[in-house]
């Protein structure tokens, strides 16, 4: 025969909570305890933590630490990355669907939709939609927390310019293996050549600013949304000001 019992107040509160149960019939005799069941009940929200924009990942990667495993609801479809000075976004079809690594609650993209699984040069604004993204009791992180990050090939020393330090970083490692981005691999083949160096030579000069963008038009947002964030939230997380053609913030 089996029973359906709801669990008493006391073992609602947040925590891990041990059940048994024990019954007596109309005579009063009393069964042995049975067996217990662990539940754990948690009430806290997870939270978005850091990102990093990882250039010396055998490819590019943008990395999302959370305070929890938010792992089965991790992936591209709960965030959005915009070019913060043109509002062209990164095309989910060239990301990749995502990973979650659960021992540092940190989950994964990579862009394989670009030759060599380089993002373009540009600064990046993403979007992660708290609302969608849970842990595995269903508490939302809620919001919309932004991680800005910038992308320049040729950048080795990542200070946003391509100059002669760059280039000094290159020839030192000219020619050996085994090599990432920050050592001069600007083509991702882990190989220090002419590959790079034309890279270099082709962006040589070339800075991103820390100052605001330029100014933008109008929101004009062409991927479908999902329907918890209007595209006004998306622009004001943007700029601070609902679908305009304002500056967006440092
Ligand atoms: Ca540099
Ligand atoms: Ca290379």
């Amino acid at each position: 025969m089996t029973y359906s019992v709801d669990a008493p107040p006391a073992s609602t509160g947040a925590g891990t909570h041990t059940i048994a149960a024990m019954v007596t019939d109309l005579a009063g005799n009393t069964s042995s305890t049975s067996s217990t069941l662990t539940v754990i009940v948690d009430t806290t929200l997870p939270t978005f933590q850091t990102g990093l924009f990882d250039v010396d990942a055998s490819t590019q990667s943008l990395r999302l630490t959370f305070s929890e495993n938010v792992g089965p609801t991790f992936g591209k479809q709960v965030v959005i990355i915009v070019d913060r000075d043109t509002n062209a976004q990164i095309p989910a079809a060239s990301m990749s669907n995502g990973s979650f690594d659960v021992p540092s609650s940190t989950g994964t993209l990579t862009f394989p939709g670009y030759a060599t699984g380089a993002l373009p040069d540009g600064r990046y604004r993403t979007l992660i939609f708290g609302s969608n993204i849970t842990d595995l009791a269903g508490n939302a992180i809620g919001g919309l927390p932004t991680f800005d990050f910038f992308a320049l090939a040729g950048d080795a020393s990542l200070d946003r310019a391509v100059t002669t330090t760059d280039f000094n970083i290159l020839a030192g490692n000219f020619g050996q293996s085994g090599r990432t981005f920050t050592q001069g691999d600007f083509s991702y083949d882990g190989v220090v050549n002419t590959t790079d160096f034309n890279i270099l030579a082709g962006n040589f000069g070339k800075s991103l600013s820390l100052g605001a963008p330029a100014a933008r038009a109008a929101s004009t947002t062409s991927s479908p949304q999902p329907t918890l964030f209007s595209d006004s939230l998306i622009d004001r997380t943007l700029d601070g000001e609902p679908n305009d053609a304002g500056l967006l913030p440092v």
